[in-house]
């Protein structure tokens, strides 16, 4: 009653548009301003109570511009100033309504049209992302560029606080490129420039995100997306094993190289610091031949070239480690970690041998073996004359097997008739043999 009072009263008054806030958000980080677009429920009403249109009953927003035309003027007037989450109780004279003709059948002519006003969404055409809420992890030695592979956890709501999508629903991150189109334009941009364990909040306006199309069910027409990001990791497709010595000994004189049995504890965490195994979940130390396939190649590379007691640690991307499908606890795409430590190692011998020479061979092999000259060489002077070698420093065994094992296995392939001992004539040195067969493998080409 109080409206008719307003609307028959005399003078300007009646040409006003009455506000009222009815609620109003905690919040209010921007509001409506002239040529802001819009996104809003109401319930329009006439004095006596009927609703002559509703967005509830559309089950879709009202969208539209404000101040440009598109609504009728006391509409332009009364959004001016919302907030988000924002209701408005919005009285309109006819005069700013549809005047004197009314519209269609269900408002009269004359009439002053009540509007119950929920805001749920605002941006500007002209807005680009706003990020904020920024935690930047100290230090950040390294930024996110376009062609970078990230690993990221995103809560996504609308304005009004509604989520929309999550990963942390799905409990694996989102893994992409950036800024390579993979990804909606406002957080393509939004992950340009971010460090590891990064957190921010990106807001990003429709002509950056789904549009005036929306997507499917999920995402209105014109909305305003909001992404709660937590990078977890990125890489690049060319990054190589970063190696980092945080430790090294006074006296590093022998270094491990390439089919070297090394001893090794390690700790290896994603680059937020998860730890996902280390050597101490095993009674016994860990050891691998390098070159020999036993450990990701990162890792291996990582263990070249250490001393005795040397510490680094090993950043491997992961096309060095368990690669696109991850591996037993290791996500997929990871960037993995590795804190190792060099207990101790044993140079090694190439693949295929058991015993190299550390100088040259007796030219005379057969006769050096045969320490008693009888013709012919048993396994106990084979072994010892082996042994004799390694003693003198002028030969290696392999590593991680026993003396017994390494003659017994080498005397087996010496004594090719098998009748216990090695005559001069079935002797050969390995080399020789690889030679010859590369050579049989040459004529049968
Ligand atoms: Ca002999
Ligand atoms: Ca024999």
């Amino acid at each position: 009653m109080l409206y008719m009072i307003l609307q028959t009263a005399a003078g300007p008054i009646a040409d006003l548009v009455l506000t009222r806030t009815i609620s109003t958000p905690k919040e209010c980080k921007r509001s409506v301003m002239r040529t802001d677009f819009v996104r809003y429920h109401f319930n329009g009403t006439l004095l006596d109570g009927t609703t002559f249109d509703s967005s509830y009953i559309r089950k879709q927003t009202q969208n539209s511009l404000v101040g440009e035309g598109w609504l009728i003027k006391g509409m332009d007037e009364g959004l001016l100033g919302m907030c988000v989450g924002e209701i408005r109780h919005i009285v309109i004279p006819p005069f700013k309504a549809y005047g004197e003709k009314g519209s269609g059948t269900e408002i009269p002519p004359q009439a002053t049209l009540v509007f119950d006003v929920l805001l749920e969404d605002i941006h500007n055409p002209k807005d680009n992302i706003t990020i904020e809420n920024q935690v930047v992890p100290e230090p950040c030695t390294r930024r996110s560029v376009v062609g970078d592979y990230i690993r990221y956890h995103y809560n996504g709501t609308f304005l009004n606080g509604v989520t929309f999508d999550t990963s942390y629903q799905r409990n694996s991150t989102y893994n992409t490129y950036i800024g390579m189109g993979y990804v909606i334009p406002g957080v393509d941009q939004a992950l340009l420039g971010v460090c590891f364990g990064e957190r921010r909040r990106v807001t990003v306006p429709p002509h950056l995100a789904y549009g005036e199309q929306g997507a499917g069910d999920v995402i209105p027409p014109s909305a305003v997306l909001v992404f709660d990001i937590h990078v977890i990791d990125f890489h690049n497709p060319n990054d190589k094993v970063e190696i980092q010595v945080t430790y090294k000994p006074e006296v590093c004189n022998n270094t491990t190289a390439v089919n070297d049995l090394v001893h090794y504890n390690y700790n290896c965490t994603l680059v937020d610091g998860t730890l996902l195994f280390s050597s101490h979940d095993y009674e016994n130390i860990q050891d691998a031949v390098l070159g020999a396939d036993k450990v990701i190649d990162g890792l291996d590379e990582g263990l070249r070239g250490m001393c005795v007691g040397e510490k680094r640690l090993v950043t491997v991307p992961p096309h060095f480690g368990h690669g696109e499908r991850g591996g037993a606890g290791v996500p997929s795409s990871a960037v993995l970690v590795f804190d190792i430590e060099l207990v101790s190692f044993e140079k090694g011998v190439p693949p295929g041998y058991m015993f190299v020479w550390l100088e040259d061979s007796p030219a005379d092999l057969f006769n050096a073996l045969d320490a008693n000259k009888n013709g012919e060489v048993p396994q106990e002077e084979f072994g010892d004359f082996i042994k004799l070698q390694v003693a003198e420093g002028k030969g290696r065994i392999k590593p991680g097997l026993t003396m017994e094992q390494v003659v017994t296995e080498m005397f087996k392939n010496q004594d090719r008739n098998k009748d216990g001992v090695i005559k001069a004539e079935e002797l050969k040195l390995k080399v020789e043999e690889d030679k010859e067969r590369e050579h049989t493998r040459h004529e049968e080409l």
